[in-house]
């Protein structure tokens, strides 16, 4: 039996005794052990008092125990000052929370000041737990996919997020935004609430469940696309369990998974304990020597080295110090499209996006006759290279990883990304050739020219009126689908902020991602695009951003199809039920809600849209722009036309 038990008993025990010498004879409270205690001694009877009556989940020994911590124990006598002072250092020894605010605790401590939620029998009291922390908030979503979606967007502005939801019906639907997270590296831990601790390996069936006896399929899914996951079986463990799994979030920058029996929530547990929770790790000091070494050798043996921003430059703390060794280095600096925004774009060594033919004008031909490309937390798929055209080669690729250094064919392990950057800064000698070339040999892309404003509205149209809001307080997200190319096009001031979900690639992220992020940016001007079809998968989100008074911009991009798809492969699958888009901003405000729904089929309608927009407050505006289904980028066309051969590769004879 551990400590915290025995010092609740002792506690209780301690003030029967009390009583019992000092001849009380009704002790009001609760039905329970406690009585049941007292009634044994002889001469002490038990009153019900309703008053009094605790919250049914909260044990009756705790409740005592907490009622005589708080010196609100309803006795009827005043007790001898000798004997309270015994029952106090009893209480005092007993520094105990409930589980919940035990969690909430630890919420708080590493600045989530939101956490996403979606109510179900298996959370409640959780959630009533939760709730009693006053310096954290809670926030609805209308399910579960974009309950973890929209704290996958949280995370994007706070470096990391918590969502809660129901046992399996709710998890397994909240999966899908957990492993785009995982995707995506992002610290979101997803709180499951669970049924009674009694019934996991009892011999009966619960709701939400299979309908067998099997209660941990949840749990075995979460181990698959977490860092760590785990299920609390007791309170006294609970503390453990919830700072394992969160520090393991905050050191992989990776998604876990915490489940809570629903007759746990509100259990007695240690309270929560000082934690160093942002400990950098440091690396293995003769790997990241040996490291610094050969890669400095590489730059200098190269001629024309390139540095190439990767997406994990931001969750592995290395964006400051990247920019800093490209400065030393004084070369050209390419970024990967989810990169985008991590190195300045108007900074004179920025050379664009690198994504083959599809990324901006004369980034490639950089990139690709370098002799030397250091990669900073780089993500090379089919998709970051533009169906496996856009990847340097081994013999001459530098790639930093979170936690190790690959320079040719040698690896050096137990080498941290934002330390390796910061050491390799100090004795990197200039080499600012590529960067020479690309100002001689840049071509300059064209502003495209205004449309009139009474013709049909077109793609570039819509995309240079968008360009027009952008400033350095401006998020711009783009959704999968021509929204990505349409948002990499765009010219970010310094400051402006870009988000993109490349690697999960889950249409319909962005609604709540939006949102999500809204909660945390409040200060930022937040745009989103958005095609018809994505937007379809998790519309209901909106609402949301209306209940909080949000005001994000969002241009819904009606093409009536998928378009990215049109592009890559054909066929009646790609055609889109038509909506009245702007026409939903109605239904979602009821009789209550600030959103304002427009629609724009010219380039003056959009620009009368944009104007009504700005002058809105309290809540979002969405403009539905209608543009004509085969109008697309060019960047479109090409990485769709190489995706699509990537993908048809015939299957390899062995
Ligand atoms: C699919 C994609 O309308 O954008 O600009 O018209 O392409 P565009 P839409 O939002 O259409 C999106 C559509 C269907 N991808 O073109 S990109 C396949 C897909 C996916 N994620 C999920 N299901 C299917 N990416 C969850
Ligand atoms: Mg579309």
């Amino acid at each position: 039996m551990s400590d915290i038990k025995n010092n609740r008993q002792t506690a209780a025990q301690l003030l029967i005794r009390s009583l019992v010498q000092q001849n009380v004879k009704q002790i009001f409270g609760p039905s329970g052990s406690m009585q049941n205690r007292a009634h044994r001694l002889p001469g002490v009877s038990i009153a019900r008092h309703r008053s009094q009556e605790p919250p049914h989940t909260i044990n009756h020994m705790d409740w005592a125990t907490s009622m005589l911590a708080r010196g609100k124990m309803p006795i009827t006598r005043e007790l001898e000052p000798k004997s309270m002072e015994e029952i106090r250092t009893a209480s005092a020894e007993n520094e105990t929370c409930s589980l919940g605010s035990y969690l909430a605790s630890r919420l708080e401590e590493i600045g989530i000041k939101h956490h996403f939620a979606v109510a179900g029998d298996y959370n409640l009291v959780l959630l009533d737990q939760l709730l009693l922390n006053k310096n954290t908030q809670q926030v609805y979503c209308c399910n579960e996919l974009n309950c973890s979606f929209s704290a996958e967007g949280y995370a994007r502005a706070n470096g990391v997020a918590a969502c809660v939801v129901t046992f399996s019906v709710g998890s397994l639907t909240a999966f899908d935004g957990l492993a785009g997270a995982y995707a995506e590296e992002l610290p979101v831990i997803l709180i499951s609430g669970a049924p009674n601790s009694n019934d996991f390996g009892a011999n009966h069936l619960v709701h939400h469940a299979l309908g067998t006896l099997d209660l941990r399929y949840p749990l075995d899914f979460a181990k698959r696309i977490t860092c760590e996951a785990v299920a609390i079986t007791h309170p006294e463990e609970a503390p453990h369990l919830i700072d394992k799994a969160i520090r393991a979030a905050l050191r992989e920058k990776k998604p876990v998974y915490i489940e809570i029996p629903c007759n746990l929530a509100s259990a007695q547990c240690s309270k929560p304990k000082p934690i160093d929770w942002f400990e950098t790790p440091k690396s293995d000091p003769a790997s990241l020597y040996a490291a610094v070494r050969a890669v400095a050798q590489f730059l200098e043996n190269a001629v024309r080295p390139v540095l190439l921003a990767g997406p994990k430059l931001r969750s592995h703390g290395g964006i400051d110090a990247f920019r800093l060794l490209a400065e030393a280095v004084g070369c050209g600096v390419a970024v990967m499209p989810s990169a985008k925004s991590f190195f300045p774009e108007q900074h004179r060594q920025y050379i664009g996006i690198y994504l083959g033919a599809a990324g901006s004008a004369g980034a490639a031909d950089v990139v690709d006759s370098s002799d030397a490309v250091l990669a900073a937390g780089p993500l090379f798929t089919d998709y970051t290279t533009t169906g496996w055209t856009a990847l340097p080669s081994e013999n001459r690729l530098i790639q930093v990883d979170p936690d190790r250094v690959r320079v040719g064919s040698t690896t050096f392990n137990d080498v941290y990304l934002a330390e390796f950057l910061r050491e390799l800064t100090k004795v990197v000698k200039p080499k600012p050739k590529t960067l020479a070339e690309f100002e001689r040999t840049k071509v300059l892309v064209a502003s495209p020219s205004v449309a009139d404003a009474g013709v049909p509205l077109t793609r570039e149209e819509m995309c240079r009126q968008i360009q027009g809001l952008i400033d350095s307080n401006t998020t711009l997200i783009v959704e999968t689908g021509d929204s990505w190319f349409n948002g990499l096009n765009m010219n970010l001031t310094d400051g402006a902020k870009f988000e993109i979900e490349m690697q999960w690639g889950h249409i319909g992220w962005s609604v709540p991602a939006t949102f999500g992020y809204a909660v945390k940016a409040r200060d930022r001007r937040i745009v989103l695009m958005v095609g018809d079809g994505s937007f379809q998968l998790t519309a209901q989100e909106v609402c949301q951003m209306i209940r909080l008074n949000l005001p994000v911009l969002i241009f819904l991009v009606n093409n009536r199809g998928y378009t990215i798809e049109v592009e890559i492969h054909d066929g009646p699958y790609n055609n889109v039920k038509n909506w009245d888009y702007a026409g939903l901003m109605k239904v979602f405000n009821a009789e209550d809600g600030l959103g304002v729904g427009l629609r724009a089929t010219t380039g003056g309608e959009l620009a009368a849209a944009i104007e009504k927009a700005m002058a809105h407050s309290g809540g979002p505006v969405m403009i539905e722009c209608s543009i004509e289904r085969d109008d697309c980028t060019r960047q479109l066309l090409e990485w769709g036309s190489r995706v699509a051969i990537a993908n048809a590769r015939p299957q390899q004879r062995a």
